[in-house]
């Protein structure tokens, strides 16, 4: 892909970084939440440093995300895994290697990094969003740079797009940006708080998916004649979800985020060949999802790069959920602020 005058991962780091110590402090440790996307992130304009076409919004799912300890030893990295040392040429460790050569102190500087999640990943949660904010975070702490939330946005977004969004809590908007070197192009927290606003996640499949989200969306990018249409549909879906959350109006929010869902995998469809990740289960859900909507609950569903289902309630409904889909698992993203 042609980048004009973009910069490389390696000069961005640089850029952020140039008046920051390089002391290390013994380690770092830090979490940091998974994050469901309501108006959703698909598709870039620039694949070195995962900027993104349009602009997301999310909501962090509180205490559900990944915790890494990391300090300096040795020469080689070694990453634990739930106390579990995972091979080099894992891609877990690879992805995560490449992403600490932007930060070592020198290039023969080798990193411990322990990292533990209690992320339902067959729930088809990205571990990498709050991997890489979590990664980043006890690198902060570490060599004790004391960065913005914006730096360690942008920093986070360089290991993978999604997770500039997890460095913070509740409602957070991913501005898209325009610049080519994508320092305008991070999250930024709404400081909303919405305690009767509730996830439940639902396990359909836990089998690897046939294809990861990031060729997935280049394949889109490339050859969908439907994801013409997309720029402008997420677009106008932020607007709306950002007006819904600002009035809390949990229906529209609903509405158009359960939408904003099924344009995503409409572009997917229209990949040649095509993506398609959902099951039969996929379509039932949904079905069952409308069916209690017909009854009058304002339940309604969003879907990522997988067969799974997360659903979008309020405390009012949550004993309909649970009686419907029992073995989902219910998040209180606002819970903190609730017994604030
Ligand atoms: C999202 N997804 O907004 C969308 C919806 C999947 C479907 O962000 O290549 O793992 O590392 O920037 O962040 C998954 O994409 O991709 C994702 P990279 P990432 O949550």
């Amino acid at each position: 892909m042609k980048r004009g005058c973009a910069l490389t991962k390696q000069e961005v780091v640089k850029a952020i970084l140039a008046s920051r110590p390089v002391v290390s402090s013994g380690a770092g440790r830090a979490f940091a939440p998974a994050n469901i996307a309501l108006c959703k992130y698909w598709g870039k304009r620039d694949e070195e440093l995962n900027l993104p076409m349009t602009s997301s919004l999310s909501v962090s799912l509180d205490g559900l995300g990944t915790t890494t300890e990391i300090c300096l030893r040795g020469d080689v990295d070694r990453l634990y895994l739930h106390d579990r040392e995972l091979a080099p040429d894992s891609e877990f460790a690879r992805r995560t290697s490449s992403y600490l050569d932007l930060f070592r102190p020198e290039s023969s500087a080798g990193f411990e990094v322990r990292t533990r999640g209690d992320i339902p990943v067959a729930a088809g949660l990205a571990s990498s969003a709050s991997g890489f904010a979590a990664l980043i975070l006890a690198l902060d702490q570490l060599f004790g740079w004391a960065l913005d939330g914006v730096s360690l946005s942008i920093l986070a977004r360089l290991g993978s797009g999604s997770a500039c969004r997890s460095v913070f809590d509740g409602f957070v908007e991913w501005h898209a940006g325009t610049r080519t070197d994508g320092m305008d192009s991070h999250a930024e927290p709404l400081n909303v708080h919405w305690p009767e606003f509730r996830i439940a996640l639902l396990t359909l499949s836990d089998r690897e998916k046939p294809v990861g989200s990031r060729p997935a969306m280049r394949q889109t990018k490339r050859t969908s004649t439907l994801y013409t249409a997309w720029p402008v549909q997420a677009a106008a879906d932020l607007r709306d979800i950002r007006a819904a959350i600002s009035d809390q109006d949990f229906e529209r929010l609903g509405r158009v985020s359960e939408s904003n869902a099924l344009a995503m995998h409409a572009t997917m469809l229209g990949a040649r060949p095509p993506v398609l990740y959902w099951l039969p289960e996929t379509v039932e859900t949904l079905q069952r999802i409308w069916a209690l909507r017909g009854a009058g609950a304002a339940i309604y569903a969003t879907m990522d790069a997988g067969p799974n289902v997360k659903l979008l309630f309020e405390a009012k409904h949550e004993a309909a959920v649970r009686d419907e889909f029992p073995e989902a698992r219910v998040v209180t993203p606002f819970e903190r602020a609730e017994e604030a």
